[in-house]
């Protein structure tokens, strides 16, 4: 196996005995065996859209679910990526079928000409790894595209199991795809795609925002309790707050609580979701401690995206675990939606209602809420703060969290940070300080949390904003630091939609990403400005000068 495409990568250069996230060899083969029929099947559409020929109706969505199944911590269940393959393969033949009848010419590579045997799956994932591009320059710029587009992909599915979908966001992908199979591709085109993918990045959280909002309000502040009720609970994992509405209108009134997980706690501050008297709380903290936190919880807890942490045989949850969309574990339920997208959690419930309640591991409040409609109404405020020089930066500090020792960087940073500068912060990177009651500054906190890390979008939306408010004429002008930690592939996505915004100088920590070459590397910090983290003591001196 290789694999390079997540932030703890073995040796800060790519895992290849088997995964630091868990995943296996053998799972790391189904997945790149899957992405490059996945491949095949863009390139066949693409190739009838430029031939005004109709193509299929499911591909789209079965892209975006393939993509978004081989995200870092989403799924390590090979029955669940075999599946996939199976009806990869199929869906490639018929559209190559149609491609035939049409007289539609197709491009001959590896990607189409695997006829999908079963007996050979293991040679040709082996074939079809990120290293069957030699060269590393080209090779860099076609994972990052393909990295960017797998946030992308996640973005979208959310927005769409809302109703919101946008063609366009799925043409992109496949021309995208197709463009990452050729193997003739210049650094140009590659560097243009990655651009690109950065511009339909923005389109994909833009539609994600619209789809969230205009579902379930405008996010507003709101105090969500990290402390525990009496009652038996569920605990909601992940990201997708269609699945969180489904939870709560199923649990009304069936004395079970629901609490939100990692980067579920955004959904407390949605008025069509904190209006259920059951929410009771967030639970826990960013996705890698879930070990020990899922022992205490003591009810079933539910996936509804990545980030799964694998548990050892004996954890005394394995047992209490469902996983749906893109997700899976083996010997961990997974709950199919029916055709309208709906999931019944009445298995889950009636667990739940065996179970103890939650056992207490944190007391107290934790604030959030700020996206960018809250924050406008808040803008004068802020506007007249930043004027009397009361707030003098803001730092953006969104992303991921991960159990790298080196993230108590972040930690370390909001607490030593000047005591009239303000975090914004989107994504599960939060929980590296949003408990360390760093206070206010003429009642704005100093923390502000946007919400999910598809929120950045709402950071970008308050620094457009402030740059009209301010009469600017870039946004870069603005007094806005970048200090973003990642991770997974979703954060690829955001950093190539800030670009796509015009932000530069963005600080990337903790590592920079392995799959980025040298001369990839050194483009990225000649045109944007990209930088990496130095000490905090260094880095604040730098910031704050
Ligand atoms: Fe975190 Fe995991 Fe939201 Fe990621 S829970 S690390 S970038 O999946 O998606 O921020
Ligand atoms: Fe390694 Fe990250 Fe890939 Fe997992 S997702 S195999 S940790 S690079």
């Amino acid at each position: 196996m290789f694999c390079y495409q997540c932030q703890e990568t073995a040796k800060g250069v790519g895992c290849t005995i088997r995964g630091v996230c868990g995943k296996l060899p053998q799972t790391s083969k189904y997945m790149d065996l899957l992405l490059s029929v996945i491949r095949g099947i863009a390139i066949v559409e693409e190739a009838l859209r430029k031939a005004s020929v109709k193509g299929s109706e499911v591909s789209g969505d079965f892209i975006v679910d393939t993509l978004f199944s081989t995200i870092t911590n989403a799924n390590f269940d090979d029955e669940s990526l075999i599946a996939r393959i199976e009806k990869a393969v199929n869906l490639r033949n018929e559209l190559m079928a149609i491609a035939a009848a049409n007289g539609v010419e197709l491009p001959m590579t590896e990607e189409l000409a695997w006829d999908g045997n079963r007996d050979s799956y293991n040679e040709e994932g082996t074939k079809h790894s990120v290293l069957r591009e030699q060269n590393e320059d080209l090779r860099s710029l076609k994972e990052l595209t393909m990295y960017g587009l797998k946030g992308m992909a996640a973005y979208y599915e959310h927005a769409s199991r809302l109703g919101h979908r946008d063609e366009s966001i799925i043409a992109f992908m496949q021309k995208a795809l197709a463009i990452t199979a050729k193997t003739d591709a210049s650094m140009d085109e590659l560097f243009h795609l990655v651009l690109e993918t950065g511009n339909f990045g923005v389109k994909a959280m833009a539609l994600l925002d619209k789809a969230n909002t205009t579902s379930y309000g405008h996010p507003e502040i709101t105090k969500v309790n990290i402390g525990v009720r009496k009652n038996p609970g569920i605990l909601i994992s992940g990201h997708d707050l269609h699945d969180i509405e489904d939870l709560l209108i199923q649990t009304e009134g069936t004395g079970i609580d629901v609490y939100t997980h990692g980067e579920m706690l955004p959904a407390h501050y949605y008025p069509q979701l904190k209006k259920y008297k059951h929410l009771a709380g967030n639970y826990g903290n960013a996705w890698w401690q879930q070990k020990e936190e899922f022992s205490s919880f003591n009810g079933p807890i539910i996936f509804t995206t990545n980030c799964i942490v694998p548990p050892s045989p004996k954890a005394n949850y394995n047992g209490r675990v469902f996983t749906l969309n893109s997700t899976g574990y083996p010997g961990w339920k997974y709950i199919e939606a029916d055709a309208q997208g709906h999931k019944d959690f009445s298995e889950v419930i009636a667990l739940a209602k065996t179970c103890e309640p939650p056992t207490e591991i944190e007391q107290g409040e934790i604030i959030g809420g700020f996206a960018h409609h809250q924050v406008l109404t808040l803008a004068d405020k802020v506007v007249e703060a930043v004027k009397s020089g009361a707030i003098k930066k803001f730092v953006v500090m969104g992303g991921c969290d991960g159990r790298a020792k080196s993230r108590n960087y972040y930690t370390d940073f909001a607490l030593q940070m000047p005591k009239d500068a303000v975090i914004l912060t989107a994504g599960c990177a939060k929980y590296k300080y949003n408990k360390l009651n760093l206070g206010d500054i003429n009642g704005i906190p100093r923390v502000l949390d946007a919400g999910q890390c598809n929120d950045s979008y709402s950071l970008a939306m308050i620094a457009l904003k402030l740059k009209e408010v301010f009469d600017l004429d870039d946004i870069n002008k603005l007094p806005i630091i970048y200090n973003i930690a990642w991770y997974e592939q979703k954060a690829v996505i955001v950093l190539l939609a800030l670009l796509s915004l015009g932000v530069k100088n963005i600080h990337l920590g903790p590592t920079l990403p392995a799959f980025l070459s040298a001369n990839v590397a050194k483009v990225l910090v000649e045109q944007f400005g990209i930088a990496g983290i130095g000490t905090v003591e260094d880095d604040l001196r730098e910031f704050f000068e």
